[in-house]
């Protein structure tokens, strides 16, 4: 009898799982009341995915009576005679935040699904009234169960969602159940070819959000980049009994202390006048603490103001021009293994970056943690945030799209109050054609409407002009769509040797800044051989002074981020001795040591400033 009424609740559960629409996350998690769901989890690999779907393919959670064999009722025998062919508690566990290939040897290749079990005691606290699941990331794709729910899905592997489990949980013995799938598909954002490693599992930080019963679920407070003595953007509440409501905003170190009054639905636009504002910048980070308080809720959040804009060919930052010093990252920790997910994570990344010089990161190839954001707003770096959308995918699939803008608008959402963030990047080295363009022109379109005080870019590949393969330029329709033209190009790798690059010169066709996104070569730090080599240290170095060389000669550059600070996992990179499975592109090695090629560049950024 007890199955049965199980059934009956995940039936009625199934056909309101709903696929998670950035509509409802909740921004600024790391400032909200919350309970930790990190830590250790059980975890049951399913290759073939049998405990989603019945030995003929029905998928149990669609189905109207799923019965125990459906992982995610985490059932167990009642009696010896009681047939059920898993058990989570008598299984291994893992840790998260985490992906399962860094953790476990035998899953270090895996691809595919393994579920995930948290069992918990939770006791509400006074002022809770809803209690919301919130994931920071999960890659790929997350079916989530709550004591045998089903609370929705979300695919993509790098932004956060939400659910609310208000009246799901109980004092005691919650099990939350998450079906991670990695697997790499076709139609997915990314696709099928990448040039990093498909981590899979439950990335970032897990928790329990717990809020008022009328939520500050979303703002945006910005300065307006046509009048910079004046802060705009928008409130968003989130209840069943919302309706006109008064938010006061507060900025004690700016006196600003105004009342503004939401409409019925709980929405309201904000704007007033601000006067001896410090803009946030690179030499003075500033942020302001911004607190916003309706009658049941309260929020804080540190947001720097500052002015982002293209101008001919110029990248005015507070209206002065700027040069990006940048490099490029990717979401790793190569000393510790695996991906990325911590503030100390961040921290590690970005101090690196900061002793080489740079101003500027181009945080590739998908959205970073939050860590690594809000880090940066401290640090005073700028940053280009990037969409998945990577070499091959299918252009011409609606869905696709439909993917590729969810998980931008997702990020933009996290990430839009936050001053370091000035570039949006909609994608990576994408092969030109009639479909591809629709697609990027209608991302960038949809992201000026989400955001209309950032620029917009994208990773181009680069052309001969009129096919003169010593004059190069960006023949691309994105690069009369795009705020920034961006292209990357490895002279002197895939492309010839390095000395080529002083035959070459550069044109481009647009008034507009322009950013070497990627340049680089490979070495094996500690492998040393003359400059002709390949993957010695020698050979790297030389290739940098010369693209450096020919960066001063490019005309309308307003600055580059070569690929790449640390050496990354790759299962493209096969070559035994040099890369057995690592891209040694790094000015870092995996071993946390700074190679040759790291100080000529470090050189170039010191000189650069003393200049400035
Ligand atoms: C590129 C890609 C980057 C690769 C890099 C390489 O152009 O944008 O993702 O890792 O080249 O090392 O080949």
């Amino acid at each position: 009898m007890k199955t049965y009424i199980l059934s009956i609740a995940v039936m009625l559960c199934a056909n309101t799982a709903h696929l998670f629409s950035q509509e409802h996350l909740l921004v600024n998690a790391y400032n909200r009341a919350s309970f930790s769901l990190n830590g250790e989890w059980k975890y049951i690999v399913d290759p073939y995915e049998t405990g989603f779907y019945s030995f003929h393919s029905v998928q149990y959670d669609k189905s109207d009576y799923p019965g125990v064999a459906a992982y995610y009722t985490n059932s167990k025998p009642k009696t010896k005679s009681d047939l059920i062919e898993y058990d989570f508690d008598l299984s291994d566990s893992i840790r998260v935040p985490g992906d399962w290939n860094s953790q476990k040897e035998k899953l270090f290749y895996y691809e595919g699904t393994v579920w995930y079990k948290k069992s918990f005691g939770y006791a509400k606290t006074q002022i809770t009234n809803r209690v919301f699941v919130y994931f920071d990331a999960v890659n790929y794709q997350a079916d989530v169960y709550l004591n045998g729910r089903k609370l929705g899905v979300h695919i993509g592997g790098f932004t956060p969602f939400n659910f609310e489990v208000t009246d799901l949980l109980k004092a005691k013995d919650n099990f939350l159940i998450v079906k991670v799938d990695n697997n790499r598909k076709r139609e997915g954002i990314p696709a099928l070819n990448t040039d990093w490693w498909n981590y899979g599992g439950i990335t970032r930080d897990v928790k329990l959000i717990e809020t008022p019963a009328q939520i500050i679920q979303d703002y945006s407070i910005q300065l307006d980049p046509n009048n910079t003595s004046r802060l705009r953007g928008f409130v968003k509440l989130n209840g069943s009994k919302v309706r006109e409501t008064t938010v006061r905003i507060n900025i004690l170190e700016l006196a600003l202390n105004k009342d503004i009054v939401t409409d019925t639905s709980g929405f309201a636009h904000v704007q007033f006048a601000v006067h001896k504002i410090k803009y946030w910048s690179n030499n003075n980070p500033h942020l302001y603490a911004v607190s916003l308080r309706t009658p049941e809720d309260e929020i804080v959040d540190h947001i720097g103001f500052r002015s982002i804009k293209a101008s001919g060919e110029n990248i005015l930052l507070n209206g002065k021009k700027i040069y990006l010093e940048g490099i490029c990252i990717h979401e790793e920790n190569a000393i510790r293994g695996g991906r990325a997910y911590s503030f100390e994570d961040a921290q590690q990344l970005l101090t690196w970056a900061k002793e080489l010089g740079c101003n500027y990161v181009r945080l590739a190839h998908y959205p970073h943690n939050e860590h690594m954001v809000r880090l940066a707003d401290k640090m005073g770096i700028l940053v280009w945030e990037e969409n998945p959308v990577y070499w091959t995918i299918l252009f011409e699939n609606e869905a696709t799209y439909q993917n590729a803008e969810n998980q931008l608008t997702e990020v933009i959402t996290r990430d839009k109050n936050r001053a370091s963030v000035i570039i949006w990047s909609m994608a990576n080295e994408t092969p030109l054609s009639k479909a591809r363009n629709r697609f990027l022109s209608r991302l960038a379109a949809k992201t000026r409407q989400l955001d209309p005080t950032r620029l917009i870019s994208a990773a181009l590949l680069q052309n001969n002009f009129n096919g003169n393969s010593n004059i190069k330029t960006i023949d691309d329709p994105m690069a009369d769509v795009v705020d920034v033209i961006s292209f990357n190009q490895y002279l002197g790798w895939y492309d010839g040797l390095p000395k080529n690059c002083r035959d070459v010169t550069w044109k481009f066709l647009q008034n507009k800044p322009v950013l070497m996104s990627e340049f680089g070569g490979s070495a094996k730090q500690g492998f040393h051989a003359d400059s002709l080599t390949r993957f010695s240290e020698e050979y790297q170095e030389y290739l940098y002074r010369e693209t450096l060389e020919m960066i001063k000669r490019i005309p309308q550059l307003q600055g580059f981020s070569p690929w790449i600070l640390v050496d990354f996992r790759s299962p493209r990179r096969n070559l035994p001795g040099m890369q057995d499975g690592w891209n040694r592109k790094g000015l870092i090695s995996s071993d946390g040591v700074k190679k040759k090629a790291y100080y000529v560049l470090k050189n170039y950024y010191d000189e650069l400033s003393f200049k400035k």
